[in-house]
């Protein structure tokens, strides 16, 4: 059967499967006991998704599920939104798989960025080194699929800059992450060129505490919170997507906040 693409990337049949998935039920009943194609679900929706900017809101509530569907969507110049240091939520919150005592230690001294993979330089980087690069900071919002949401403020380098800087390969689907404990993390190319992912160093305008990622965290407001890893120790510029953590265990892999 030839596959029809509404969007590069997105084909009809698991874009029907997915809206049939977050069908009200007896729209569900309606769609399933009638043809349950692509015409169909242009009818039920009301809009052309086939040639039009319509498609974009269908997507939009499909992409919740469907990984091709966010990654058509998502657009490097659309950016989250800021806010004033007012809005900064004090304390801000600590999350990982384990207590806050157990939190990593790492230490600045001795400690190098591995860079691997599809790049020309694999220096590794040490921190006075990544320091060096031209700072920018964000005040943004981090929402953690397990409920909860907080603003933080955010300072260090765009990480599209530091990919430049060693000559990654930007044609490359992926860019794996490896932390300090052993949460790992890939994330998709556009998302790693996104002018908001930033390789950050200072959490609040202090170097970054132990609880949020110390020495370096990489942090991507247009992610879920578990797409943004802390103690990050190596980079690998990829074709091959190695999952992650939560990934691996039924998180959505795109994230997309
Ligand atoms: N290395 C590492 N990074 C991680 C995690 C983790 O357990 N280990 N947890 C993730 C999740 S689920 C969330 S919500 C955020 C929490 O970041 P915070 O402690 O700065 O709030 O870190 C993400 N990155
Ligand atoms: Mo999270």
């Amino acid at each position: 059967m030839r596959k029809r693409h509404i969007v590069p990337g997105v084909d009809a049949e698991s874009l029907i499967k997915d809206a049939v998935r977050i069908m009200p039920d007896p729209m569900r009943r309606n769609f399933l006991r009638g043809a349950a194609s692509l015409g169909a679900l242009t009818f039920l929706t009301g809009c052309d998704i086939i040639d039009s900017d319509a498609a974009e809101g269908v997507l939009r509530k499909i992409s919740e599920f469907n990984d091709a569907a966010q990654a058509a969507i998502f657009s490097r110049a659309k950016l989250a939104p800021v806010y004033p240091e007012s809005a900064i939520t004090r304390p801000f919150p600590f999350n990982g798989y384990y207590d806050e005592d157990d939190a990593p230690v790492v230490d600045g001294k001795t400690y190098k960025l591995e860079v691997s993979g599809l790049v020309e330089n694999k220096k590794p980087w040490t921190l006075d080194e990544l320091y060096a690069l031209p700072q920018v900071s964000q005040i943004t919002r981090h929402i953690c699929v397990e409920g909860w949401s907080a603003i933080g403020s955010w300072q260090g380098a765009t990480l599209s800059e530091f990919l430049k800087r060693v000559g990654a390969d930007t044609r490359a689907k992926y860019i794996w992450f490896k932390c300090a404990e052993g949460y790992t993390n890939t994330i998709d190319m556009p998302t790693a060129l996104h002018p908001q992912t930033q390789m950050t160093f200072k959490f609040d305008n202090k170097i970054l505490p132990r609880s949020y990622g110390f020495p370096m965290k990489i942090r991507m407001p247009t992610k879920l919170g578990y797409k943004n890893p802390k103690y990050v120790v190596a980079m690998e510029v990829t074709n091959v997507d190695h999952g992650g953590y939560w990934e691996d265990q039924g998180y959505n892999w795109f994230g997309g906040s």
